[in-house]
Parts: structure tokens; C-alpha cells; sequence
């Protein structure tokens, strides 16, 4: 049974010994074409003494060289590609934080590769041919839109590419065109519910059943609430730019804190990011991805930065690849503050566990007055409010030492009013740091 819910069931409940055997041919084979082909790659594997041939058994992969965002920096714009030019035919590019964007090029092959990963997510969030699909990422260099929409044309639903912002004509499409999938931000899905709400929008009674997110951590807390409101089952899918776009892993319906990593394409580690050995299975560490059959940008060992931990452990959907944990802190989003480590998620985390604060918070950093602050924002939920202020000064008091307790160190907690944290269209920015380096 579990067949028909599988875009590619001969590959996605394929005995872990085929996968194993399979990823072993495409590694040996990935490994040799980029020697062959990548000035970059050639010269890494001769400074560290191996050739691809070296490669007899997957955990030969520890002698390969690793790759991330500052390689393909360097190489910008077509350094690490394996192709002649004009055998490229489609570029996207993230922008990151600092500098030059990256760019990533893909052969005619490459897409097709990475539609067929993209529809086996969109079929196990429960999606078939008959489904509306509104597309609400952008289409730009970002992968997020062409992604998924290329995945789902390949399924045979009914595209709707409405891309991303304007609130209000994506609700009035989900209105005229009986929308039944939503592809969006998390954050982003929770503005057009709220923005719904406020038009008078019954949900229940719309056709929208099933939301497909991804892009940047989805809290359980959020995840509650726009299944709640929306009336829909939502997944989340994982992917990175480098590593084509969406589709490395999905969220199937019997797995709901994991995601299935395409394991035919995508060779995992998880690496304990401070010395680089390999986590013992099920513990969180970083992930690192083989791209195992891309053609024109293959990344060998790219560093992701996303913390999570896997798991062989079979699943009950009867897919056979490996499920990560979602994603939800990077190795790079540590706060340094007064020398105490925080990540985002440990706020996200106390603040869930509250009732009353909706999922929305920003974190501002400080140093106005000489020494570092936290100051965390925390949006009420209307019913939360109160004309007394000895009650919202409680209330205040309770948030402060919840997060105190998991931060170890004092915050200031600034409650303010339901609607008032910025809506991302895309992907939301929780941390805002002001702070004035000497
Ligand atoms: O965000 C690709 C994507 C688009 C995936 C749409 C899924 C849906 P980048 O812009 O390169 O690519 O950002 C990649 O975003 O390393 C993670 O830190 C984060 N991220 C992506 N998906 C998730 C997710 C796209 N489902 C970076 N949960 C990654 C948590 C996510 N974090």
C-alpha cells in the first residue's frame, strides 16, 4: 500500500542495501567526474594524496575535501562548474549575508533530476495530479519558486504561479480558483491566514487543504496554529541552494518531525561541527551533503551549517531513505551575548511552551549602554491583553524568567500588541543586531 503514495515507489522503498550499493556506483563516479573536469577539485584531492579510484567504500568519503559557501565565493561565477557553459541551462543564486552572492548552475539532466526529487516531496505531503498548487515563493534566482513549481508540473497538478507578496490577490485566487495547496514560508502562510481572517475568511469552508513550507525552520508552535486556523495538514521540506533548491528531503505524512532525504541523489554526514568526526547515528551535528549525479555544479561534502541528526530507522510510510530531524539552528546563528551562547530556538522554544504570545518574535542585540542587551519582543495574542498593568506586568515577570531559565542570562521582554512584528513574504528575520563593534 504504501506504493501509491510514492512519486517513485521503486526507488523510495528501495532496500537500504540497493541505496547503499547505488550510492557507492554514483559516488566513484561523481568523484572521478569532477577530478576530471574542476581545476578546484583536481588540486584539493592531489594536496590531500587521493584519487577517486581511492573510493572502494562509502566511508571513503572522509577523504574527500569538503566545499561550502566561501569556495564558491571564490570560484564565482563558474569556477566549480563541470560542463561547457552552454550546456548550462538555468542559474540561481542565494545571496547570503555578506559579499558576492553564490551562484549554481544546472544541465537539461540536473532538472530533471531535481523536478523528480521535488514531486516525491510534494507526493508525500498527500499532494496528487488533481491538486490547485499556488505558488506564493518568489521566481527569481531563489530556488524556492521554480523548484517546486517545475516538481509539481511534473506530477500534473494545476500550477497557479502566483509568486511571492500581495497578500490579497493570493487570497482572492484561493477564492476563485478553489486553491487546495499552498506553497509558502511558513511565516508567510501565517500572514495570509491572519490577513484571511481579517477579510471575513471562513477557512474551513475554503478548498485549501494541504500547505507545503520550507525554506526556514517551521516551529511546532507555528505549525500548530496554521493547521489549526487554515484548516489544512501541513510539511515541511528542507533543501539549500547549493544542493539544487528544495527537494533533498520531505516531510512524510506518517513522520511528521522528520524528513526523508533523497538518498539516491544526496550522500549524508553528520559531522560534529567543532572536529569534524562523525556523529554515532541519531546524534545532532552538522549536516554535510555529496550531491551523487549533478552534473554541472557538483558539491562534494558541502557544509551546510544546519544542526540536525538522522535516522535508518524504517519508517512507518514504507519509504526506505533516511529521515533528518527539522532543521532549527544553524551552526553560524549563535548569539555571543556577554559571553554566553544563545540560539533563536531557545527563545523560540520557552515562548512556545507560553499561551497567550503568538508564534512571532524578534530578538534585537544591543550596546547602547556599554554592555551587551537582549531584548526579546514577544507578540500577544489578543485575548492576552489586558488593561491592568499590574496583570501584563505579571505576565511580563513569568516571560522574563522562563527565558532567564533556558538563557541563563536576563533578557528584557517587551510585550507588544497582536499584528505588530513585521509579516516576512519570505523567509522571516527573527534576530536583529545592533550592537556596536569596536
Ligand atoms: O531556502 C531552498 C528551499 C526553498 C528549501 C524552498 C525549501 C523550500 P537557500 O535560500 O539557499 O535555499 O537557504 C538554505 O535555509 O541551509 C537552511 O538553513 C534553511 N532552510 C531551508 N529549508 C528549511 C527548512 C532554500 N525546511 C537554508 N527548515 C538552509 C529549516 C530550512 N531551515
Amino acid at each position: 500500500m504504501p506504493h501509491r503514495n510514492c512519486f517513485n515507489p521503486a526507488v523510495e522503498t528501495a532496500p537500504r542495501e540497493h541505496i547503499r550499493s547505488l550510492q557507492l556506483e554514483k559516488l566513484q563516479k561523481q568523484a572521478a567526474w569532477v577530478y576530471d573536469r574542476i581545476p578546484w577539485y583536481r588540486e584539493r584531492f592531489l594536496e590531500l594524496g587521493v584519487k577517486p579510484e581511492d573510493i572502494r567504500a562509502l566511508e571513503d568519503i572522509r577523504h574527500l575535501p569538503f566545499t561550502d559557501k566561501h569556495i564558491l565565493r571564490d570560484t564565482y561565477p563558474f569556477g566549480l562548474c563541470a560542463v561547457p557553459l552552454d550546456e548550462v541551462v538555468r542559474l540561481h543564486s542565494s545571496s547570503g549575508t555578506t559579499g558576492k552572492p553564490i551562484v549554481i548552475g544546472y544541465s537539461k539532466r540536473d532538472l530533471d533530476v531535481w523536478s523528480d526529487c521535488v514531486a516525491r516531496l510534494v507526493v508525500m505531503a498527500g499532494v496528487t495530479p488533481a491538486d490547485r498548487v499556488q505558488m506564493a515563493f518568489g521566481y527569481g534566482m531563489f530556488t524556492g519558486g521554480f523548484g517546486l513549481h517545475y516538481g509539481c508540473e511534473k506530477l500534473g497538478c494545476m500550477m497557479i504561479p502566483a509568486g511571492s507578496g500581495n497578500t490579497e490577490r493570493h487570497l482572492m485566487m484561493i477564492e476563485d480558483y478553489q486553491t487546495t495547496v499552498l506553497i509558502s514560508t511558513p511565516s508567510y502562510a501565517l500572514h495570509i491566514c491572519e490577513a484571511g481572517e481579517k477579510m471575513g475568511f471562513d477557512w474551513s469552508a475554503k478548498s485549501l487543504k494541504i500547505g507545503l513550507f520550507g525554506g526556514e525552520p517551521c516551529t511546532p508552535g507555528m505549525k500548530r496554529e496554521i493547521e489549526s486556523r487554515m484548516r489544512i495538514v501541513c510539511t515541511d521540506n528542507y533543501g539549500l541552494t547549493e544542493i539544487n533548491g528544495p527537494g533533498v528531503a520531505g516531510e512524510c505524512l506518517s513522520s511528521r518531525e522528520h524528513q526523508h532525504i533523497a538518498e539516491d541523489h544526496f550522500l549524508w554526514e553528520v559531522l560534529d561541527p567543532i572536529t569534524d568526526r562523525p556523529c554515532p547515528e541519531g546524534v545532532e551535528g552538522e549536516l554535510v551533503l555529496t550531491m551523487l549525479d549533478k552534473e554541472a555544479f557538483p558539491m562534494l561534502r558541502y557544509r551546510t551549517h544546519d544542526l540536525t541528526r538522522v535516522t535508518t530507522e524504517p519508517c512507518a510510510c514504507g519509504r526506505t531513505h533516511a529521515r533528518m530531524s527539522k532543521v532549527r539552528a544553524r551552526t553560524d546563528d549563535m548569539l555571543i551575548v556577554r559571553g554566553t551562547n544563545i540560539f533563536p530556538r531557545q527563545v523560540e522554544d520557552v515562548l512556545s511552551g507560553i499561551h497567550g504570545v503568538t508564534p512571532h518574535y524578534r530578538i534585537v542585540l544591543d550596546n547602547e549602554t556599554g554592555m551587551d542587551r537582549i531584548t526579546v519582543m514577544v507578540e500577544l495574542q489578543p485575548e492576552s491583553f489586558s488593561d491592568s498593568f499590574e496583570q501584563m506586568n505579571h505576565f511580563k515577570r513569568h516571560i522574563v524568567d522562563r527565558l532567564r531559565h533556558s538563557l541563563m542570562i536576563t533578557p528584557v521582554v517587551k510585550l507588544v500588541e497582536p499584528g505588530s512584528i513585521e509579516r516576512a513574504i519570505g523567509k522571516s528575520k527573527r534576530v536583529e543586531d545592533l550592537r556596536v563593534k569596536e
